[in-house]
């Protein structure tokens, strides 16, 4: 019994130790992740999940990484029948009680000016900035080049 229980307790632990979401104030962060470049690349997609748990608005207004010189929000939208892509100057509204899913082919972190290339399996570190809760560490967990877990438009990088 006492063998079990041990067993069930560390599926737990470990479970735990891999599930790599965050929290901030009423925010739930989960799975930030970025896309692996290719050689020369200069920019990388950045991915994760935002629920808002709380009854205010906040809002995504930026964050900065030490791996990139310059950290944007971005969103896709289809125009003249292309998928473009454009910054968010003003960042992504998250309503109260919203899921906000940032994914290929549709709203994005873009990492720029990259000073190495983003490597499958290993993290990046960066921070981001809410209006309202602040601002906090994550890392993101870097995917092979052609990861596009999430259905929607191929995003071009
Ligand atoms: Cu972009």
């Amino acid at each position: 019994m006492k063998q079990i229980l041990l067993a069930a307790m560390l599926a737990l632990i470990s479970g735990a130790a891999t599930a790599h979401d965050y929290r901030l104030g009423p925010l739930e962060i989960k799975h930030p992740w970025a896309r692996a470049t290719p050689k020369g690349a200069s920019v990388a997609g950045g991915y994760l999940t935002i629920v808002n748990t709380g009854k205010e608005p906040d809002r995504l207004v930026g964050g900065s990484s030490p791996a990139a010189g310059r950290f944007e929000i971005h969103e896709m939208r289809m125009s003249d029948g292309m998928m473009r892509m454009r910054a968010l100057p003003k960042g992504l509204e998250l309503k109260p009680g919203a899921t906000v899913e940032l994914k290929p082919g549709s709203y994005h972190l873009m990492f720029m000016n990259l000073k190495q290339p983003f490597v499958k399996g290993e993290r990046v570190k960066g921070t981001l900035t809410f209006e309202k809760a602040g601002s906090i560490e994550v890392e993101y967990v870097v995917e092979a080049v052609g990861a596009a877990p999430a259905q929607g438009g191929h995003h071009g990088h």
